[in-house]
């Protein structure tokens, strides 16, 4: 039978659940080392421990900089118990064996998003702890290292089922999370290093994250998946990655990827503001002066596309918004605060699941996006662009209403979310009709209007919604006939990037409508 765990190294900043393993690992025969820190609360605990400085004969030196970093600490961890040589030298150093390491590393991260000096975040690299997590790691045949203060009861439950030895499945899994934290953490010093010195992509690029859970399975049943959080921004920006979920059922791949979709999206918005997603793309946003009447007339633009939808919303959710949310069958609910009334009219909805982000993020941040090829990545900095009122030009004769380029900057930053080729049709802070995804302009365009004139349609009106709105266009239209199937609509203006090579055609057909048209002169494809 396997040999039982006789000796332990515990050595760990965060001290959660530390006391609890340690008893159980006494009471189990197994002698602690430990490093200062952890000692004493080991100590003061109760425990009997012996520390590591005791061990080498070396005091820690340096301000703890060098402690473990000592042959009769790293022999312990990486001789070979099955080679005659190794156990010589062990014998012959005075060097204990150790069975089981428990390390969590310096807190680096944390430290940089405190916002601490220089100085304090480099002391903040750790260097021992994954020197012996490594260590640990190589020689998992032998050794268990635990790196997470989730996995001790694992470890306990492991050892009482083995008669006090570790089975080499979990000493096996054990490894491979410890590689991977300790690349993780080199990969967020590596980063931080790298934005000192003004570059934003090292040569070698790892976007380690942090497991955050293992999804039923990818954007299809036959797909694996898993959902990482990868501490940008320090963790600090608030979203589908931080969030709180009060109920519902656990979300699914598509449903982290269509709510992140839209709640990026409402953060656009600096009044009261709703957004509902389908598929990764807004089939309905509104901005007025309360979350409720947005979100009528965001459910108003298509509530055909809006059944099964994910809603999220920038202020927040009190009991009236909640009950009318309730009337549709929705997926998700994302918001920075959900108040008690609503908290009450959700809890009778058992599927929906319920998100809070505790604050809106900042939509011109900077921050990386990734997306995968076959054989590479490709990074990109998010976009953070943001045209406002005062950025645009006016490219016709007519210049356009106060009211209308209100309506256009609002149109073109829902643009900015929407798939390209992208059309926003908007009227009165709510868009009309919405054309995504399309791989020629001007069909995005007719799909827009089409959207438009049925939902009005479906509802009874007898007018149209397109009829004096606005048109908004992700990027510049190549030739008049995108502008000419949006004018067919009856828009009064249009809002554009601007920059082909045929403007002047498409200025003087605008001019020929008597349209308004502005040029942004930035553009924002999403793909
Ligand atoms: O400063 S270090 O890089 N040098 C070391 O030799 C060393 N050994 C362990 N950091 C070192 N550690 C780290 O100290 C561990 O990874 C752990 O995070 C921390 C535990 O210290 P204490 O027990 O004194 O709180």
């Amino acid at each position: 039978s396997k040999p039982r765990v006789r000796r332990a190294l515990l050595s760990v900043s965060d001290k959660r659940g530390l006391v609890d393993f340690a008893r159980v690992l006494a009471e189990c025969g197994v002698e602690l080392l430990s490093t200062g820190g952890s000692a004493r609360t080991l100590r003061e605990a109760g425990l009997e421990v012996r520390e590591v400085a005791e061990v080498t004969g070396f005091p820690e030196i340096m301000d703890g900089r060098v402690k473990t970093l000592h042959p009769r600490i790293h022999g312990g961890l990486l001789g070979r118990r099955d080679v005659a040589a190794h156990r010589d030298a062990m014998a012959e150093h005075g060097i204990p064996e150790i069975d089981l390491l428990a390390v969590n590393l310096y807190p680096f991260a944390a430290t940089v998003a405190s916002g601490a000096d220089r100085e304090t975040c480099v002391e903040n690299i750790d260097i021992g702890g994954p020197a012996m997590v490594r260590a640990a790691a190589k020689n998992h045949a032998f050794v268990a290292v635990v790196t997470s203060p989730d996995d001790y009861e694992t470890v306990l439950d492991d050892m009482a089922a083995n008669d006090g030895a570790l089975s080499d499945a979990l000493k096996r899994r054990l490894a491979a999370d410890a590689f991977a934290h300790t690349a993780g953490y080199d990969a967020a010093v590596a980063g931080w290093m790298a934005r000192q010195e003004g570059v934003d992509y090292p040569r070698e690029l790892s976007l380690a994250g942090t497991r955050r859970q293992v999804l039923r399975y990818g954007e299809n049943p036959h797909q694996t998946a898993a959902f990482y959080a990868t501490g940008e921004a320090g963790g600090r920006r608030p979203g589908v990655a931080t969030a709180e979920q009060l109920q519902g059922k656990e979300l699914s791949y598509n449903n982290l990827n269509d709510t992140d979709a839209a709640f990026e999206a409402v953060a656009e918005f600096d009044e009261p503001a709703v957004v509902i997603v389908k598929h990764a793309n807004p089939c309905g946003v509104a901005v007025a002066e309360d979350v409720l009447k947005a979100y009528r007339k965001a459910l108003a633009c298509d509530p055909v596309s809006a059944f099964g939808g994910i809603i999220a919303v920038n202020r927040p959710v009190d009991r009236a918004l909640a009950e009318a949310v309730g009337e549709l069958f929705a997926e998700v609910v994302i918001a920075p605060e959900v108040d008690e009334g609503a908290r009450e009219v959700f809890a009778a909805k058992k599927n929906l699941r319920v998100l809070v982000t505790g604050a809106m993020p900042d939509p011109a941040a900077t921050g990386m996006t990734a997306k995968t090829l076959a054989g590479g990545l490709l990074v990109q900095s998010r976009d953070g662009g943001r045209v406002a009122a005062e950025d645009v030009r006016t490219a016709t004769r007519r210049a356009p209403s106060e009211a209308e380029l209100r309506d256009m900057i609002f149109a073109f930053r829902v643009a900015k979310h929407v798939k390209s080729n992208a059309i926003v049709y908007a009227r009165d802070g709510a868009t009309v009709g919405i054309g995504a995804g399309q791989m020629s302009r001007v069909d995005s365009a007719r799909i827009a209007a089409r959207k438009a004139r049925e939902a009005a349609e479906a509802a009874g009106e007898t007018g149209s919604r397109t009829e004096g709105g606005v048109v908004a266009s992700d990027a510049f239209f190549p030739f008049a006939d995108g502008l000419l199937a949006a004018a067919e609509a009856g828009v009064s203006a249009v809002i554009q990037p601007g920059g082909s090579k045929r403007d002047d055609e498409v200025i003087a057909a605008a001019d020929d409508k008597g349209l308004a048209m502005v040029f942004t002169g930035m553009r924002h494809f999403r793909h």
